[in-house]
């Protein structure tokens, strides 16, 4: 029986493209530049390969338009992210395409990356390697680049799905005090003592960091704004590793500016790859190029969990096991 065709539109790390292409007949993008920057090139390729199936990514553009015009014979829509903001779930179900996506797998490490982000906020860490690579560091001095301690401070983790909660495990280690606000409280052995907050009033003014693990999409969009910052305690932090549509930028940069925000640890940005420039001018944001997922184990895995996700859509004729829709 021939291979069933599936069309993947970022480069992978190789094992998993060797994988992919020992079960599927995979029309495999060996560039760097995604085949996917806009959907009418996802449309096109879809079309002149004949593919059961997509392997996509964030960032790809498969809103309704794109989906509605995908052909018939495609079946599933694997996305190498456990976000799936970036596809139009309720097209996809009008249209009986399956969404697959990644969770589980990548949790530790996008809360290694958030953990990274909260210590260089605090301890100033990345305003120090500018210095030092710069050439400009004249000496250890009793008051140079001081920036706060953790030990002892409330972390405030906004969304404590398995993400959050890996977050809230390391901070743990590190003494602070674990608050969270999600849609409702978690059970007792989820919790671990975590404070839940049902209104994010008492939430951001009982909080020193907020660590944000919300998704994306029109419900979460702008969620932290100047009212929600004038609320935070004068000279928290705020780590985003989520979306970056959650955050008003315009109205982060102003709290950054002013010093209402202390410092903040940037991972992902409304619009990404591009960030805004406001914060390219400031100091006291540290950030990073989406890192969340990126490390070799967890990039392995996430593969693992598309190619279960496929085959058993595509070769088992079954449900795929991380359906998200
Ligand atoms: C990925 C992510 O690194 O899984 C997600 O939703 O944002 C990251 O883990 C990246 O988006 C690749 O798809």
């Amino acid at each position: 029986m021939a291979k069933p065709v599936i069309l993947v539109t970022r480069k992978l790390p190789e094992d998993v493209e060797a994988r992919l292409a020992s079960l599927f007949d995979a029309r495999l993008n060996t560039a760097d530049e995604p085949w996917s920057r806009d959907g009418a090139e996802i449309v096109r390729r879809t079309v002149e390969t004949g593919a059961a199936g997509i392997l996509c990514a964030a960032g790809d553009a498969l809103d309704a338009r794109t989906i509605g015009a995908l052909p018939e014979g495609l079946r599933i829509l694997a996305t190498f992210s456990v976000g799936t903001d970036h596809i139009d779930l309720d097209a996809a179900r009008a249209r009986g395409i399956a969404v697959a996506n990644t969770p589980e797998v990548l949790s530790f490490a996008t809360a290694e990356i958030a953990f990274t982000l909260m210590l260089m906020a605090a301890r100033r860490a990345g305003e120090g390697e500018r210095l030092v690579r710069a050439g400009a560091w004249t000496g250890w001095a009793p008051t140079q680049l001081m920036g706060v301690t953790l030990e002892g401070k409330a972390l405030g983790v906004l969304g404590f799905g398995r993400i959050g909660r890996e977050l809230a495990a390391m901070a743990r280690g590190m003494r602070m005090e674990i608050h969270y606000r999600n849609r409702s409280r978690v059970a007792p052995e989820l919790e671990q003592g975590a404070i839940f907050h049902d209104s994010d009033d008492g939430f951001l003014a009982a909080i020193d960091v907020l660590s944000m693990h919300i998704p994306g999409g029109a419900a979460t969009r702008h969620w932290l704004n100047a009212e929600r910052l004038a609320k935070m305690r004068r000279g928290a932090l705020v780590v985003n590793t989520g979306r970056g549509t959650t955050v008003d930028d315009e109205a982060l940069i102003a709290a950054l500016r002013s010093g209402r925000i202390r410092a903040a640890g940037l991972d992902v940005y409304d619009g990404e790859p591009k960030v805004h420039p406001g914060y390219l001018a400031l100091e006291n944001v540290a950030l990073l190029p989406h890192l969340g997922s990126a490390t070799i184990e967890t990039r392995d895995a996430m593969g693992a969990r598309c190619i279960e996700n496929l085959a058993a859509l595509l070769i088992d004729g079954r449900e795929p096991p991380y359906r998200a829709a």
